[in-house]
């Protein structure tokens, strides 16, 4: 713009002085009788327009400058949150692979606590004679072991298992009337009892006490007995 109207000046200033050519060709230059006076007044103006395009092209340097000032630091940034990004992309890999050693670690220990569940039958069985435990821990050490505490459906289950019983020992089994007395629940379904199979005179929940079954004897009948006593016990699964 300033450019622009220093020239229109300049212009003005030509058209002030004129010339004309002569006959030889010769190019005369006529001045005009208001030339000084004009130039007199246009100088000041031209210096004004020289300064205002000097300060013009400074500001549009600085402005320049300022810019790149401002996108060297956008690029700083950048590369700060990329480098941000990499190292919370390498904690989040090496947290990933020792969550992973660790599922890998649990699922070895709890294979090695798995026991091989014998088919029986129609199902699958773990028939502990080594350990005695109290109801409560039985039905902890069967989900450790892969299953869960007896749950006897029927005559012919109880008849099949009996062979590999020991003769002298009593095992517990999922039966309980821990939440109501008298009323004999599966621990494993929550339901009631499928099949029964009492002593005579069971269950006499003797001195009030008696709210877990084992079984024992000829025909490893029911009884209902204190839970906190230790017996052998029998675990079942639904897979070996
Ligand atoms: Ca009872
Ligand atoms: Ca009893």
């Amino acid at each position: 713009m300033l450019f622009l109207l220093r020239a229109i000046v300049v212009l003005a200033l030509l058209h002030s002085f004129g010339h004309t050519q002569n006959a030889d060709d010769q190019l005369v230059i006529k001045v005009n009788p208001c030339d000084s006076y004009c130039f007199n007044v246009l100088k000041p103006m031209l210096e004004h327009i020289s300064i205002m395009q000097n300060r013009w092209e400074e500001c549009g340097a600085m402005k320049s400058v300022n810019a790149s000032d401002r996108l060297d630091k956008i690029e700083q940034q950048l590369l700060a949150q990329q480098a941000i990004q990499a190292t919370n992309a390498a904690a989040i890999q090496e947290n990933k692979q020792n969550l992973t050693d660790q599922m890998k670690s649990i699922e070895k220990y709890k294979r090695e606590l798995r026991k091989p569940f014998e088919k029986i039958g129609s199902g699958y069985y773990y028939i502990e004679n080594t350990m005695k435990l109290s109801w409560f821990a039985a039905v902890h050490t069967c989900h450790r072991y892969g299953g869960h505490l007896l749950e006897l459906n029927n005559r012919e289950e109880l008849d099949a298992l009996i062979p590999k019983l020991h003769k002298d020992y009593s095992y517990w089994i999922d039966i309980n009337d821990l939440s109501h007395e008298n009323e004999f629940l599966s621990m494993t379904t929550g339901l009631g009892a499928e099949f029964l199979n009492w002593r005579t005179g069971e269950p006499n929940n003797a001195q009030q006490l008696e709210h877990c079954v084992n079984m024992f004897g000829a025909g490893f009948q029911m009884n209902d007995f204190k839970c906190g006593a230790e017996t052998y016990f029998i675990c079942e699964s639904f897979e070996e």
